[in-house]
């Protein structure tokens, strides 16, 4: 039983496949203020960075900087607000911090070093509720504009299932065709 042996073990290679890239296709990586990093020196405008991005959830967040002048808080919108480093959600210090981002919704980090997020080190990543439309730059400049880049329906969770289904088959369909091609030549 060779061949059926041979033929499940492709299958199950491009199941394998098919499934780590579905559920890795839409990650990325980005470094915060890309080569500048994270610091104080030139006044990046991270505000500007990040509404450049469309952050998905899945993303890596990676803050570079030197562990000796700065670090990186997470924090709520209210302390984010008032640049108070005395109660952040939690702290990162190793000068190399990467954070996956798990959730939709606004992400709130600042430099807990006294005066840094007042100079303006401070980044808010935003996913937004409905990611699955590329937000325009307009609507993230203007955020009291919220509802007009709202589809009506399908609600975005089922129009995002629908697409991972749909790309899911096409990579379905792909397998099959692939199969049907390997079967003949190891008969
Ligand atoms: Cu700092």
């Amino acid at each position: 039983m060779a061949l059926v042996e041979r033929a499940v073990a492709f299958f199950m290679v491009v199941m394998i496949m098919m499934a780590s890239m579905v559920q890795f296709s839409d990650a990325a990586v980005y470094k915060v203020g890309d080569s500048a990093g994270w610091t104080t020196i030139g006044h990046v405008d991270y505000k500007e960075w990040a509404v450049t991005k469309n952050f998905q959830v899945g993303d890596v967040i990676i803050f570079e900087y030197n562990p000796q002048f700065h670090n990186v808080m997470r924090v709520t919108h209210a302390i984010y607000k008032s640049c108070n480093g005395s109660a952040p959600l939690a702290t990162f210090s190793t000068g190399n911090d990467s954070i996956t981002i798990t959730t939709k919704g606004h992400h709130f980090f600042f430099c807990g070093v006294p005066g840094h997020c007042q100079a303006g080190q401070k980044v808010d990543i935003n996913v937004p509720r409905d990611s699955q439309t590329a937000p325009t730059p307009s609507a993230l400049t203007s955020p009291t504009v919220p509802v007009s880049n709202h589809v009506p329906a399908p609600s975005p969770n089922e129009a995002a299932s629908l697409i991972t289904l749909n790309g899911a088959l096409g990579m379905l369909g792909m397998a099959m065709a692939l199969f049907a091609l390997f079967v003949p030549s190891i008969a």
